[in-house]
């Protein structure tokens, strides 16, 4: 067992230094036998040696013992995870195309995940630098909200720790969830190792004095330890500090702690960016070394040392036998768990971690016919009503944004929700759409249902990262992790464009893989494409339209307060045999009124939700009236009416009478001055000029 450090901080803790020793050596065999045989023969093609790193993330992963704990890594962090209940066989084989492992062929070896179930979680890794600092900050808010606003005491105590190189702290992950860490207090280990180098940039260029622990020593509300992460005592006592403070509500830590990189960035990296003597200096820093001498001296005779290293050697043989001797990958499952799936019986398959079923929220039975008796309301009112509703229903539900509290939101959707529901569940963020984003993955893994608000289409851009990660996390960790969340965007144009406010570009999410779009025209099917996407288990971009909040046509009765719109099914809003107009969002209206303007009988379909999309319906209707015309407020090129398009002439092409044409805004921005605006966004005259020129065509 463990032997006492000298500590400058405490002489509570008593690191395990024969585990610690046992784990570092597993690593370095992992390491060695990637190295010397998976490589070179082709059996794995990226490797990512931890050594150097790898003694200070055995002595941090030996105090993440709290059930609710969470990290997430980076590809680096191999190390730190070995200390969770992993399957040797399954860390082998993730990197050497067998079934098994975190992701089932699908994602590099060393970008892993762990759902633990009594114990610590690695939170499913990602290839980009810095994405991992928000989902953390996320996971460390959730432990908030599950121990102070649901009071679930099994939470308390519990942190995230996101961990990092030195490179990592310049993106904007890293600033943005500094921001909130130091804001909100919460309980987060910021643990950077810096080994001076970024691949081969070295780190004067991160920060200036290379030190980001002495730049950040006046920042409030965040702790700051730094120190040498070859040294034994010290890194022991700084992660026991960081631990402890962050463990008992004092708020974040930053802990950097310096260290060699043993290796080169990857397996294929020859260094020879590297001077020959600072190689030199950085072999004499090697961790296991200092390791070696101090548990011979105090803890393991030099036999059991011998021992620790013959069980890594032979554990690692083992498993690589077992590993290799396991299936291969089934081509046949490429496209499964893009979306969630039922079974059988109609229930969700859960993910492991993240969803609607670790929600456990009991509704009642959803309707898809509208009970509407009440007056006409706005979109504004629908929207907020059925937030309302569902934050009553749902208490793991959380409504955040950029002045979403308070004030209710730039446009009034959220007003008066926060007084209803209080501060831990509807609450204003710092302006880090990054933040906004990336905090709803680490909330949602933890079972919570993030409802994120992006204040303007076009202001979703900085999110981008998370916002990709999140739409590929259920294929790529093979349903282990899910991040069902609804962010609410407001966008498209209003009484005036401009190139900041009035974007719609919503093909950009339907490109994007993993995403359900929504995009209603109307107060109704608002209604019920939220309720739907609420109690769905899929990410969901819900798309509220800047002209159509307040407009007279798209005002209807509430439909009820269990009324649900399936997603991918279109409505037909007029039938007629002359031609098809498929259209979504604020042209449906314009579409409605040329239709009557051209006296062409016109099967009109809003098409609601693009993410499915109604392809049953377009090709039926297209089947019968042999001519169709797309209209969108989207640029023309590769907009999604070319989809719809391409889908037509490849499956029903022998019907058509005419071309399919679209309508839509030219490729430019949206201006700002109404009259260019008028000219630029299909008009009433325009659509009505596509109908006549298609149904004489
Ligand atoms: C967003 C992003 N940009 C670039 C890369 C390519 N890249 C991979 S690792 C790396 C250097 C990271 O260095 P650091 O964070 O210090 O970690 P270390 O490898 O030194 O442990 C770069 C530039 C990436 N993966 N993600």
């Amino acid at each position: 067992m463990g032997a006492a450090i000298k500590s400058t901080i405490s002489n509570e803790y008593l690191p395990n230094w024969q585990k610690i020793t046992e784990l570092v050596h597993l690593s370095r065999e992992i390491d060695r036998v990637e190295v010397e045989d998976l490589v070179p023969s082709r059996q794995m093609f990226y490797q990512f040696s931890a050594g150097g790193h790898d003694v200070a993330q055995m002595i941090l992963g030996g105090q993440l013992n709290h059930k609710h704990d969470a990290i997430t890594g980076y590809y680096r962090s191999r190390p730190l995870l070995l200390n969770f209940d992993v399957k040797l066989d399954d860390v082998i084989a993730a990197s050497i195309f067998k079934n098994g492992g975190y992701s089932d062929g699908r994602d590099i070896g060393h970008v892993f995940n762990h759902a633990g179930e009594n114990g610590p979680s690695a939170l499913p890794m990602c290839g980009g630098v810095g994405a991992q600092f928000t989902p953390a900050i996320g996971w460390a808010q959730a432990i908030e909200y599950h121990s102070k606003t649901l009071g679930n005491k099994a939470y308390q105590g519990a942190i995230a720790v996101a961990h990092g190189g030195e490179a990592s702290c310049s993106t904007n992950g890293f600033w943005s969830a500094i921001t909130i860490a130091t804001t909100l207090n919460l309980p987060i280990i910021f643990y950077i190792e810096d080994n001076g180098y970024g691949i081969s940039t070295t780190s004067d260029f991160q920060t200036p004095g290379q030190n980001i622990a002495a730049n950040l020593a006046s920042f409030k509300n965040l702790h700051i330890l730094d120190g040498d992460g070859t040294n034994l005592s010290e890194t022991a006592a700084l992660t026991y500090e960081a631990v402890s403070h962050a463990r008992s509500g004092k708020g974040a830590v930053l802990l950097r702690l310096t260290v060699p990189r043993l290796s080169g960035h990857s397996a294929q990296d020859t260094q020879a960016y590297k001077p020959a003597e600072f190689i030199e200096n950085e072999k004499k820093r090697d961790p296991l070394l200092k390791l070696e001498q101090f548990v011979k001296s105090e803890i393991m005779s030099p036999e059991e040392w011998q021992q620790s290293q013959f069980k890594a050697t032979n554990m690692v043989a083992k498993s690589l036998k077992s590993a290799q001797s396991r299936s291969d990958l089934n081509p046949d499952l490429l496209t499964k768990f893009v979306f969630s799936e039922t079974d059988e019986t109609g229930q969700y398959i859960a993910a492991k971690k993240g969803g609607l079923l670790a929600a456990g929220d009991k509704f009642l039975p959803a309707r898809t016919e509208s009970d509407s008796q009440g007056p006409r309301i706005n979109m504004i009112k629908a929207i907020r009503q059925t937030l309302d509703f569902e934050l009553k229903s749902n208490p793991k539900m959380m409504l955040f944004g950029e002045d979403v509290g308070a004030k209710g939101g730039v446009h009034a959707v959220t007003a008066g929700l926060q007084e209803t529901h209080g501060h831990n569940r509807v609450f204003n963020t710092s302006l880090s759409e990054e933040g906004i984003i990336g905090r709803s993955v680490g909330m949602s893994m933890a079972g919570l249902l993030p409802v994120p608000e992006i204040q303007f289409r076009k202001y979703a851009d900085p999110a981008c990262e998370q916002l990709s990660d999140i739409g590929t996390v259920r294929w790529r960790t093979g349903n282990r992790f899910a991040a069902p969340m609804v962010v609410r965007i407001a966008g498209g144009f209003f009484k005036c464009g401009d190139p900041w406010h009035s974007q719609a570009n919503e093909v950009q999410f339907l490109h994007a893989i993993g995403w359900r779009l929504a995009m209603p025209s109307n107060a109704e099917d608002a209604v019920g494409l939220l309720r739907a996407a609420l109690r769905g288990d899929d990410p969901v971009i819900f798309f509220e339209h800047r002209s159509m909040l307040d407009h007279a046509w798209a005002r209807r009765p509430y439909p009820g307060d269990n009324f649900i719109v399936p997603f991918g099914k279109a409505k037909t809003i007029t039938k007629g045999d002359d031609i098809t107009i498929v259209t979504w969002g604020a042209m449906v209206e314009r579409c409605e009124a040329a239709a009557k303007v051209s006296g062409k009988q016109v099967d009109l379909i809003d098409l609601r939700s693009l993410s499915p999309w109604d392809k049953d319906a377009v090709l039926s209707s297209v089947k019968n009236t042999a001519r169709c015309l797309i209209v969108h407020e989207d640029n023309i090129t590769a907009g999604f009416g070319a989809e719809i398009s391409a889908t037509i002439m490849s499956e029903v092409f022998m019907d058509l009478d005419a071309p399919v044409k679209r309508l839509s805004m030219p490729d430019i921005p949206s201006p700002h001055a109404p009259s260019l605006l008028d000219v630029a966004v299909p008009s009433v005259q325009k659509i009505t000029d596509k109908i006549l020129e298609i149904t004489s065509f």
